[in-house]
């Protein structure tokens, strides 16, 4: 059984990480979207900057941990070895922390930084500004932004996702708002004879689209669906 997996911040939101359009969806006043474009890092790098760090930061203290949902997923991978995605639209590193091998973060990685001349990653835990120096070019500085994909961006690995998708026996979508293209395309280029499944807390726009939908908390009906 081949099986693909597409989550969002409802699946981080019990380990402490806040969702993007809850009740929450601010950030000291921003809109969300008005610090995750490339317009807004143009405007006002510092800003954007201090966004990530400040979210970058919360992901390294250590009360935030992967919860039953992520450990959950990386169980059932292992007895699904290479016929197992998991996609994920979120940036943090729960997953892997939690032990899941084939993740694909389509949106980037909060944990790494790219340089925006040479596309170079590097892994980063620290804080980023305009006034950082490029860690192996010293005469750089300010060239590095943090690795995630913005509104209007191309997010990655969507030929893989694409392969992917259009044969799985089962898609499993696990808080995500399905309002965020690509992403929220997926389910629809699934094959014919592909069980889904979709887990949130609430309907979503896309929830038509499902053969199930369970409501409820992923850290319970994860676990619950895949034993
Ligand atoms: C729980 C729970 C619990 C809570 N248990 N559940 C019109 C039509 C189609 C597309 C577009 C359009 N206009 C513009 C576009 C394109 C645009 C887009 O989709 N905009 C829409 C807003 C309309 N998309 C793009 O620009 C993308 N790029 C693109 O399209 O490139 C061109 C292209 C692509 C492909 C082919 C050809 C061309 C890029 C999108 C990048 C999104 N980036 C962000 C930021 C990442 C970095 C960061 O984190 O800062 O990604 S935006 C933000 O939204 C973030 C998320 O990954 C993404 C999705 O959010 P998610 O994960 O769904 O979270 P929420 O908060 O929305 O929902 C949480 C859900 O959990 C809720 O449903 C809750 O109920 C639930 N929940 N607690 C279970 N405990």
């Amino acid at each position: 059984m081949k099986v693909l997996v597409l989550t969002g911040a409802g699946i981080s939101a019990e380990s402490g990480i806040p969702v993007f359009r809850g009740a929450d969806g601010l950030w000291e006043g921003h809109r969300f979207e008005d610090v995750a474009t490339p317009q807004a890092f143009d405007r006002n790098p510092d800003l954007v900057h201090q966004f990530y760090n400040a979210r970058r930061r919360k992901l390294l203290d250590e009360s935030i941990q992967p919860n039953a949902a992520h450990v959950a997923l990386a169980g059932f991978e292992k007895q699904h070895d290479d016929a197992f995605l998991l996609v994920t639209q979120n940036i943090d590193d729960l997953h892997q922390r939690a032990g899941s091998r084939n993740v694909l973060p389509m949106h980037g990685e909060l944990l790494k930084a790219r340089c925006m001349l040479t596309g170079e990653l590097f892994d980063w835990r620290g804080d980023l500004s305009v006034r950082t120096p490029h860690p192996t070019e010293p005469d750089l500085v300010g060239t590095l932004r943090p690795h995630v994909v913005w509104f209007g961006e191309m997010p990655i690995g969507l030929d893989r996702i694409a392969d992917f998708a259009a044969d799985c026996d089962l898609f499993l979508a696990i808080g995500t708002s399905a309002v965020v293209y690509p992403a929220a395309g997926i389910v629809a280029s699934t094959p014919r004879h592909c069980r889904r499944v979709e887990i949130n807390l609430d309907d979503t726009p896309q929830s038509d689209q499902f053969d199930l939908t369970i409501r409820g908390k992923a850290s319970i009906e994860v676990p619950k669906f895949l034993d």
